[in-house]
């Protein structure tokens, strides 16, 4: 039985992860933090808790990382914890840099140490691109980086020093340079989960207005159920790579709230206010992923639509409804 640990195994991606891995025959195991209210932490993998292994620990504290590194013994590692709230990454960039960026080496020197034959996935995103576009529109696993966020930034330094380790020590570590990806489980202040909530209390009346920024921006949306089954088919490949996954297509802000609004039978235009509060200081204007290479590799298409992505969230954010 191959064993996987997770950081960050309560988040969105780290429970689909777990689910996906348990499903295929892995032992399971992950770092969770200390939360001053216990009680809301582990609400995404509590179905999951008698299979799986936890420990408390941080990417800041390496002590920590060692300990249950030493303790789990695994195969593979995914290294899924960070701060991943670009917005909020403006407010707090030294602790996003101290998270994704020197969490990531901590993770990486601990391996080195205790388990260097471990294959390590290191979640990287698409925001590392920034303003980089090539002519064709798409970003691919040869477009220039070019950060606009702190989180942005902090990613990059993660991607670079995994490249680094696995060149420098021999390390099998993978970048899995992943595009927005959504679902049920995505934490309310990411905007396909407040368009989704707020098109809900709208209909079922309990306000009458939802407050957004940037209306005008591009992402390209997919499923974290699709992708984190990407995450693990790129540790299952025979080389270390770095590979995009992303569904290729580029929707509007605008054009999610349209989506969500019509849906469930309301117009957006009546609903939606601007607040200037939630816009960024600089904006990421376009990601549209070319996944080409990773698709030809891994074998891996997504299931998922735009469409059938939102009909999920809202279906299960309906529940709490009803
Ligand atoms: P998420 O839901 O925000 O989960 C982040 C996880 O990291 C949570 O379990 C969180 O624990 C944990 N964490 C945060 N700081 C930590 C620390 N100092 N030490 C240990 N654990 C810590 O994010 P996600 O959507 O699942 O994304 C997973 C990873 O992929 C992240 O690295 C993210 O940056 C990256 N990524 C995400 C996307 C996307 O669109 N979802 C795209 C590209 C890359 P708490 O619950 O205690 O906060
Ligand atoms: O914003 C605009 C906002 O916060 C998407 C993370 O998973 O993907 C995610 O980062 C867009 C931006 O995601 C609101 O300005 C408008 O243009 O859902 P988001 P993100 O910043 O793209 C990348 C790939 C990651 O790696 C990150 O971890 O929507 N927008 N109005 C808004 N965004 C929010 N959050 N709230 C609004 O009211």
């Amino acid at each position: 039985m191959k064993k996987a640990f997770i950081t960050g195994i309560n988040g969105q991606d780290g429970s689909y992860l777990t689910e996906h891995l348990i499903s295929m025959g892995y032992e399971v195991g992950g770092l969770v933090r200390r939360s001053s209210v216990a009680e809301n932490q582990t609400y995404r993998i509590n179905h999951l808790e008698k299979d799986i292994k936890t420990f408390y620990g941080d990417l800041i504290d390496k002590s920590s990382i060692d300990k249950a590194l030493r303790a789990f013994k695994p195969d593979y590692i995914f290294n899924l914890a960070a701060q991943s709230h670009v917005r909020l990454s403006f407010d707090m960039p030294a602790f996003t840099a101290q998270v994704n960026s020197f969490g990531a080496l901590n993770v990486f020197e601990s391996v080195k140490e205790i388990c260097p034959e471990a294959r390590v996935y290191q979640a990287s995103s698409s925001e590392m691109f920034g303003s980089s576009v090539d002519p064709d529109n798409f970003q691919r696993e040869t477009t220039a980086m070019h950060p606009v966020s702190p989180y942005g930034c902090s990613k990059l330094y993660a991607y670079s020093i995994a490249r680094n380790y696995r060149k420098s020590y021999g390390l099998f570590i993978s970048n899995g340079i992943l595009f927005n990806h959504e679902s049920p489980r995505r934490g309310k202040n990411f905007v396909t989960a407040k368009v989704v909530q707020g098109a809900l209390d709208i209909k079922y009346g309990r306000t009458d207005k939802l407050e957004m920024g940037n209306l005008e921006s591009f992402r390209d949306w997919g499923h974290s159920s699709d992708y984190t089954k990407a995450m693990i088919k790129l540790l299952n490949h025979s080389e270390p790579e770095d590979i995009v996954i992303s569904t290729g297509k580029a929707h509007s802000v605008k054009e999610l709230c349209k989506v969500v609004f019509n849906y469930l039978g309301l117009e957006y235009k009546d609903h939606v206010v601007i607040n200037k509060k939630y816009f960024r200081p600089e904006e990421l204007p376009y990601l549209q992923g070319d996944s080409k290479k990773g698709r030809e590799l891994l074998s891996w298409e997504p299931e998922y639509t735009f469409k059938t992505l939102l009909i999920d969230m809202i279906n299960e954010f309906e529940k709490e409804y009803l």
